[in-house]
């Protein structure tokens, strides 16, 4: 068979993107180059329907210790005792804890999307707006969840099952009163800790687990490993509603998980990919990668303080985390222009609805912007100032090409002090 050039050519200049780029998207990151090499292994041509040693093929011998490899080294990032690392997506994860939990129409509640929420997490557009019936809280005018809107819903509605997580916050969580009131009426709390989940694995954030009975996560954000999914208990349960596996068997929580990712929701298991994860979750149980979580949230509150010294509007005045949310209505420009524009000088960010906008979803008030991508190449607090110049010249300059043009040469210049992958010409 002849190379296709065609489309490693492409693979060529999407690394020459990345490279020349600066990447402010909050939910990518840049893997290891082992990370990356474990996915084109021959892993991909193994089908292993079911779990380590409950295989439905022969032949799984091996995958069946790349992917208990995984399980355990996923169990002691998290100190949980169940992890199932088969999910294909987040969106997967999430979906086979809605199968495992959840009756169609019944109640849940969770962030509303344009409040920074989860498309999973009750979307109309989504399976899980579609599915159940969606309840939503939001945050308060300053930015932060509004806890007695959630706690004054869940009291009223009794839904099934609260959800914590978000996809543009830049607060930490309190599971601990999330769980207080889902007790009060018997929900069980589901945390989506995809976007912060590294900075909890390395201790810098308020710990789910212990409040939240199903924790589910991304590992390409700042886990920083291969795209794909996960779902956790730090410790198993008997269901409390007495849900019944397709036998009529009632079965322990992760039992019920088990099954809604397999045969619930996904057919074979990527084993390329749940290798990757090994080698990412093996990454972050090495002594640097609580540094590197303290260098992200150093670098996110060095960058958010630069915009705020420029008058740029931080959604909560601030963050914990590895992102923040600008609002750019008191700048006159929508985050649809804001995007394209600084995509034209190779600075990648995500336009992004802000709490009450008046704008629609495809054009909205705001941008996105997040660091753990820049802290992989090895930016440090110093460098904030000259990425927020970058991006303030930009947005200064919104209709002036040859300003954009300028700016372009000056990211590719600022980024080479930041090698990616040296290893690949
Ligand atoms: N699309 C992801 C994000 O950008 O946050 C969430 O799934």
């Amino acid at each position: 068979m002849e190379r296709d050039k065609v489309i490693f050519d492409l693979i060529d200049q999407e690394l020459g993107r990345q490279r020349d780029g600066i990447e402010l998207i909050a939910s990518e990151n840049f893997t290891s180059l082992q990370v990356m090499e474990a996915m084109g292994t021959s892993l991909t041509n193994k089908y292993a329907e079911g779990y380590p040693g409950k295989r439905y093929y022969g032949g799984c011998e091996i995958v069946d210790q790349v992917e208990q490899l995984a399980i355990d080294r996923l169990r002691q990032v998290f100190n949980c005792t169940y992890a199932n690392v088969q999910p294909h997506s987040g969106a997967q994860a999430n979906g086979a804890v809605f199968l495992a939990v959840m009756k169609p129409g019944e109640k849940f509640l969770g962030l509303d999307l344009s409040m920074g929420g989860h498309l999973t997490h009750g979307s109309a557009a989504n399976f899980s707006g579609k599915t159940y019936q969606a309840l939503h809280y939001g945050v308060t005018k300053d930015g932060i969840v509004d806890y007695e809107q959630l706690e004054t819903i869940a009291r009223a509605e009794n839904p099934k099952m609260i959800i914590c997580g978000a996809s543009a916050y830049s607060r930490d969580w309190d599971y601990a009163r999330i769980r207080a009131v889902a007790d009060e009426i018997g929900a069980i709390v589901f945390a989506d800790i995809a976007h912060p989940a590294g900075l909890i694995a390395a201790g810098l954030l308020k710990d789910p687990f212990d409040h939240c009975h199903i924790v589910t996560s991304t590992t390409h954000k700042t886990l920083r490993g291969p795209r794909g999914g996960i779902i956790m208990l730090r410790h198993d349960f008997e269901n409390p509603w007495g849900l019944k596996d397709p036998k009529g068997n009632t079965r322990m929580m992760s039992s019920l998980l088990d099954l809604a990712v397999f045969p619930g929701t996904q057919g074979g298991p990527l084993e390329h990919v749940i290798a990757a994860k090994a080698i990412a979750f093996g990454e972050i149980l090495s002594a640097d990668f609580k540094a590197y979580g303290q260098q992200i949230i150093a670098n996110a509150q060095a960058m958010a303080k630069a915009f705020v010294a420029k008058d740029y509007q931080i959604i909560s005045g601030g963050t914990d985390n590895h992102l923040m949310l600008i609002d750019l209505r008191n700048k006159n420009i929508t985050g649809k222009k804001a995007q394209e524009t600084l995509d034209k000088a190779h600075i990648t960010l995500n336009k992004n609805a802000v709490p009450y906008d008046d704008k629609s979803p495809f054009v909205t008030s705001g941008i996105r912007i997040g660091v753990p991508s820049i802290t992989t190449r090895g930016m440090k607090e110093e460098h904030m100032q000259t990425v927020v110049d970058l991006i303030d010249k930009i947005l200064m300059n919104i209709d002036d090409e040859a300003i954009i043009a300028g700016v372009k040469e000056e990211v590719k210049t600022f980024m080479k002090q930041f090698p990616l992958y040296p290893e690949l010409n």
